[in-house]
């Protein structure tokens, strides 16, 4: 965020300050403080001016200037109210050189999933993705995809919902809405995130990652797929401040990035499939077997009764555990 408004917002935090008192702490004239109060007005902050001067009475509940304001994570956000996808916006940021950026919208209508997807994204939601060039072989890719779910499970958890991970990126919560009437309630696992990464890197090295966060945040139900077993934060846990959430997923993940080698140890403790029986189609065949392990940058070992096979990409099925 723009330097000046940064401390703008700072000094008004503390209560009403005079404009002639705030060009003087800051060192601009006063028309400035009222050109840069008036660009705050213009992205939602309340400011309100009384005799005793400006007073911050309220932060816009999404959009960039506010996610990034006292945000412990060094992003510029690029805020849509509505963008077809926010991985394509991302994209190209990333090939004109963007770095440390995020694209971030209320709503996408053309958001797309993995193998080209629909991802229904309505208004209300957290659409998100994150530009990183971080010097890596592109092997390592699938641990930014890890990354993003431990940090969105985090934050979900803090937020009082009972997330976790099922391989490899979805964020999931279990049990029916209305576990009372439906037994078996605990094999249902309903899909909170989807995560979609996407890179570009010669043979050594990542050029640019692009991580695609989907999170059902403040979502109306009835406007998603209901074959897929969606969740949302609103039904799970009540409205969620979509500021603080945000600022708190790209918090997460900018310290997981700076540490990949602690993401697997953080996945493995949030993890679903860890121990149960899954089936996994991958590009090369189905495996069948019980999931014993994910190991660094991503990879899932299934042990088939026959063998481990490591597994680094496709979808996976939970299955119901093998009678005995
Ligand atoms: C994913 O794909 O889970 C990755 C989703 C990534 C979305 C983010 S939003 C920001 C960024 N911009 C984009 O355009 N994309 C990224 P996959 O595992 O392939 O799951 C896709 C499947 O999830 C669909 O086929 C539906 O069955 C289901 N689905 C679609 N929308 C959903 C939603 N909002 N909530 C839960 N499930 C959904």
């Amino acid at each position: 965020m723009q330097e000046t408004r940064a401390r703008i917002l700072d000094a008004l935090t503390e209560g009403p300050v005079a404009g002639p008192e705030l060009a003087e702490r800051l060192d601009v004239s006063r028309a400035a403080v009222w050109k840069h109060v008036e660009a705050l007005r213009e992205e939602g902050f309340g400011i309100a001016s009384s005799g005793e001067g400006y007073a911050l009475v309220e932060f816009p509940e999404f959009g960039g200037a506010t996610v990034e304001y006292d945000m412990d994570a060094p992003f510029d956000v690029e805020f849509h109210d509505s963008v077809p996808s926010t991985n394509a916006r991302a994209r190209e940021l990333a090939q004109e050189g963007g770095d440390d950026v995020v694209v971030l919208a209320d709503e996408q209508t053309g958001g797309r999933g993995r193998l080209d997807r629909e991802w229904t994204s309505p208004s209300g939601g957290i659409w998100l993705s994150i530009v990183v060039r971080p010097d890596v072989p592109p092997t390592h890719a699938p641990a930014y995809t890890l990354a993003a779910a431990v940090a969105v499970t985090r934050v979900a958890r803090e937020a009082g919902a009972d997330a976790r991970i099922k391989w490899p990126n979805d964020v999931v919560v279990s049990g029916a809405s209305d576990s009372k009437s439906a037994p078996r309630s605990d094999d249902i696992e309903r899909k909170l995130a989807g995560i979609l990464t996407e890179m570009e890197g010669e043979a050594d090295r990542v050029s640019w990652v692009v991580v695609g966060v989907g999170i059902n945040a403040n979502v109306d139900p009835d406007e998603l797929p209901s074959e897929a077993n969606p969740a949302t934060l609103s039904t799970e846990v009540g409205y969620v401040n979509r500021r603080l959430f945000t600022q708190r997923v790209l918090e997460e993940f900018d310290a997981l990035r700076e540490d990949l080698e602690s993401v697997v140890p953080a996945w493995r403790e949030y993890a679903t499939t860890l121990g149960k029986r899954v089936r996994v189609d991958t590009p090369g065949g189905e495996v069948v077997g019980e999931a014993v392990d994910v190991e660094f940058p991503g990879a899932l070992v299934v042990d088939t009764g026959d063998e481990r096979v490591t597994v680094t990409a496709g979808d996976c099925e939970h299955l119901r555990p093998v009678e005995r």
